[in-house]
């Protein structure tokens, strides 16, 4: 008897764009409930829905699938990564507060580190999209995070809210992501950068919290 050879990160790719770019919402969401199921969820994060959204946008750029394709493309997978945002949060567990700069309207890598987060057991804030500096301030004072994490595409959203960043960074650990998140920002806001792709950088952050390697391995599986 042979064993079922595994489907790859580039056949479950082109079975969401089979589906979500030909407008079938339906058959999209019955191959993300394959992949999470079949590589779990940070595997599938890591090497299918975020290259997939990758993808999804040079395709949009290069004038192959229309705006209509990427904003069913981009809704149904926000559906799905809002239903595993929180789930394995515990009680006792730190918090993050997870916000785009203001303007940031791009939030998938943000709101799959939330998710990661949540299975490692932290507690997690999501305020999301294009959160002002000042609520984000607000918040912190009055949650205390262990951490916060802020992502934009583009440095100058950093830059133009370094003032506020920096005075975020004096109770709290001020992390910068996404493409946005150069090394010269980074030490201008008085923040640290987080590496990698959200699941990595999810990992990073408990990692420095100092959980062994040994739990978070455990805890994330599925
Ligand atoms: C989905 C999408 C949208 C959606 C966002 C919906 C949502 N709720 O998030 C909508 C429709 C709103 C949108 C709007 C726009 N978009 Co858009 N969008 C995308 C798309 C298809 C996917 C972005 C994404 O989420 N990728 C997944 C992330 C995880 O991958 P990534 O961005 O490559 O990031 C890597 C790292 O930086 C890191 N990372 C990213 N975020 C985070 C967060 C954390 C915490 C960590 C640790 C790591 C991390 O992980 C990734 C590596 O794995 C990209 C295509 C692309 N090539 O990326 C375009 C893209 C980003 N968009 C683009 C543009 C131009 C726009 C608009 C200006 C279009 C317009 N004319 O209105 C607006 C701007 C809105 C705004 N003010 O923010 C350009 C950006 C070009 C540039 N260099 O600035 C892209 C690249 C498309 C393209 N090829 O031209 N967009």
């Amino acid at each position: 008897m042979t064993t079922p050879r595994r489907t790859t990160p580039r056949e479950w790719m082109n079975r969401l764009e089979a589906t979500l770019e030909a407008f079938d919402e339906t058959g999209g969401h019955r191959v993300l409930s394959q992949v999470f199921d079949e590589l779990g969820v940070e595997d599938a994060l890591s090497h299918v829905v975020l290259p997939y959204l990758h993808e999804v946008g040079e395709r949009w750029s290069t004038g192959s699938i229309g705006v209509a394709q990427e904003h069913v493309a981009s809704n149904v997978l926000r559906s799905r990564l809002s239903v595993l945002m929180g789930a394995g949060e515990r009680p006792e567990g730190p918090l993050a507060v997870l916000a785009c700069m203001p303007g940031e309207h791009h939030e998938f890598g943000l709101m799959a580190t939330s998710i990661v987060l949540s299975r490692l057991g932290w507690r997690t804030c999501y305020l999301g999209a294009n959160t002002p500096t000042a609520e984000l301030a607000m918040t912190c004072r009055t949650l205390r995070p262990a951490a916060v994490v802020v992502a934009a595409h583009r440095a100058t959203a950093f830059a133009a809210n370094a003032p506020a960043l920096r005075r975020v960074a004096k109770s709290t650990t001020v992390h910068l992501a996404a493409p946005g998140a150069t090394a010269d920002v980074a030490e201008l806001c008085h923040a640290s950068r987080l590496d990698g792709d959200p699941v990595r950088g999810a990992r990073t952050l408990h990692e420095d919290l100092g959980v062994p390697r040994s739990l978070i391995d455990e805890s994330t599986a599925v």
